[in-house]
């Protein structure tokens, strides 16, 4: 059986509510491992690159805005078949359509603020891993934890 990786992002609204403990819950409970985790407010760069197949959408800005508003949770979680068991246990993008039992569905309203990330393919996991968690990523926090160090 093969052991896959998926990314995972309590965003800022999830943060700020106090939601990460909850969020990690679901996935141990589920069965998943936890490969990695941390928090880091991220730049703008880095949310457009996250977000870069929605770019020519009416959203964008507004999406951008709200990932780089605070802290968010970038996480790792390994497993069988990691992808899609994630998306099922997050549930649907909007969380009007989201079924309870779902984080989504029991977390959240709006489909702005929609708590937390998946990734939506195993190509989109390692693309997105890459981004969050490889060599580069240390050059775009921002925000928050960075202010401490200015002030
Ligand atoms: P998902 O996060 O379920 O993979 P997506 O990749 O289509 O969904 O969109 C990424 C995020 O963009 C989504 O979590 C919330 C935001 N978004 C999507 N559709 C939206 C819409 N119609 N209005 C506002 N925000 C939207
Ligand atoms: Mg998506």
């Amino acid at each position: 059986q093969q052991q896959e990786q998926t990314f995972v992002m309590v965003k800022p609204d999830g943060v700020l509510r106090g939601l990460i403990g909850a969020i990690v819950s679901r996935f141990e409970q589920k069965g998943f491992k936890l490969a990695a985790i941390e928090i880091l407010t991220i730049d703008r760069a880095l949310a457009e690159r996250h977000y870069g197949e929605l770019r020519a959408k009416p959203f964008f800005g507004e999406l951008v805005a709200y990932l780089t508003s605070g802290p968010v949770c970038a996480m790792i979680w390994q497993g069988l078949h990691a992808v899609e068991n994630a998306r099922a246990l997050i549930g649907k993008t909007n969380p009007v359509e989201a079924a309870p039992g779902t984080i989504r569905g029991d977390f959240a309203m709006d489909i702005a603020g929609n708590i937390v990330h998946g990734s939506d393919s195993a190509a989109s996991a390692e693309r997105e891993i890459g981004l969050f968690f490889g060599r580069t990523a240390d050059d775009h926090r921002a925000g928050w934890l960075a202010g401490l160090d200015e002030a």
